[in-house]
């Protein structure tokens, strides 16, 4: 297996990953910019299959229109030039100073509508590019004192942009559902909407729920301390996964954006089963920072590691799901007994009630006494990822 990607393989890059040049709260840039239709042809020529982006990555904040459509003409070269795809886009809403105090949930209400009006703007844009999926990550959604946001009202208005969204991607008719990206802190002290869990029930309160999934990041459930094969997991049960960032994080510090792969690794075997054995059929998106420690020859080396960790993974765990080993250690933890439903078909709680079965001959003790097998299993698992199983 030679682990060389394939646009099959459906993976994409944001263009702000590999051209972030370094900059961060204690130093300045150690790489130079980026020109994105740099960008497009190397990851086409690393096997990637598109690029995402934020319009500030496309088109530098305060362009003139002349300027703007000079940036969209080549960028549409290369991406016509290479086959490269756009499946999604967002919008910066975070680095200007105007946005230091959020964005649709700002306290000032002109700052509010121009950032309506600056996501209407590149939805337009990523209407045109073909993009299916619009993600809103709302890093400066939150506050840092306790005063200075009343959460509700917050909510509120949160509630109130995104459903004139919803209804712009309607009228016009474009083929975009959005994707909200939860983050618990960082750039703000909190974040609103901080897990996949408080998006999928901000979602539900929507006018158009049927618009909106999430586009959870590996580093971002993981500063949290949470599992995230568990929150992807509960995204897909809802058919909330629209999207996916992938990356590398150790443990609950600072967002650290490693390559996908690096950090929690097991954590990343477990997700790349779960996405590859539910059925999931959207990109494979890294939102990663190759670190500033790298020239560019580095940053290639770290997106290509991206996809290379990646396809071995997703072997790994192929091997582990087809060990007949495996599929026995699973019966002998009875997957197969959680996949059946609890009741009877049709079975009401007056025949729950009326089985003797169920609790007065059930023993309880016995049933305690019942070993789970799960290391076991869980060997299996570790074995297969670190590839001694034959
Ligand atoms: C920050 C992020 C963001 C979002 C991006 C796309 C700058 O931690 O993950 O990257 O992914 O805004 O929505
Ligand atoms: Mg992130
Ligand atoms: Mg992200």
């Amino acid at each position: 297996m030679s682990y060389q990607p394939t646009p099959a393989d459906k993976f994409t890059f944001g263009l702000w990953t590999v051209g972030w040049q370094g900059r961060d709260p204690f130093g300045d840039a150690t790489r130079p910019a980026l020109d994105p239709v740099e960008s497009v042809t190397r990851l086409s020529e690393l096997g990637a299959h598109g690029v995402t982006f934020h319009d500030d990555d496309l088109i530098p904040f305060g362009a003139s229109e002349s300027e703007r459509d000079g940036h969209i003409k080549r960028f549409r070269q290369a991406l016509d030039a290479t086959g490269m795809v756009v499946p999604m886009a967002t919008t910066n809403l975070f680095t200007h100073p105007v946005f230091k105090d959020g964005a649709f949930t700002a306290n000032d209400r002109d700052v509010r509508r121009y950032a309506i009006r600056k996501t209407m703007r590149n939805i337009d844009l990523a209407a045109e590019l073909g993009a299916q999926t619009y993600v809103a990550w709302g890093g400066r959604e939150g506050a840092e004192s306790g005063g200075a946001k009343d959460v509700r009202a917050a909510l509120d208005r949160f509630k109130e942009a995104f459903d004139l969204l919803a209804d712009y991607v309607t009228s016009q008719g474009y083929a975009l559902r959005f994707a909200l990206e939860p983050k618990p802190n960082e750039p703000r002290g909190d974040i609103l909407l901080p897990t996949v869990g408080h998006a999928l029930a901000f979602i539900e309160r929507l006018e158009r729920p049927e618009l909106f999934g999430v586009n959870p990041e590996v580093g971002h459930e993981q500063m949290a301390g949470l599992n995230f094969p568990h929150g992807i997991a509960q995204a897909l049960w809802a058919g909330k996964l629209f999207h996916i960032d992938l990356n590398g994080q150790n443990g609950i510090k600072y967002d650290q954006d490693l390559r996908f792969g690096a950090g929690d690794l097991r954590s990343a075997f477990w997700l790349v089963d779960l996405l590859e054995t539910a059925g999931y059929e959207g990109s494979r998106h890294f939102d990663f920072k190759p670190p500033r420690t790298e020239d560019i020859d580095g940053v290639w080396a770290s997106a290509a590691g991206c996809m290379r960790n990646y396809l071995i993974l997703k072997e790994r765990a192929a091997a582990f799901r087809a060990d007949p080993a495996v599929r026995e250690a699973l019966r002998a933890s009875r997957l197969d007994e959680l996949a059946a439903p609890t009741l009877e078909p049709g079975e009401t709680a007056a025949a729950l009630l009326a089985d003797r079965s169920a609790f007065e001959d059930f023993d309880p003790d016995v049933a305690g006494r019942r070993a789970m097998a799960f290391e076991a299993l869980d060997q299996l698992a570790m074995d297969h990822l670190l590839g001694v199983r034959p």
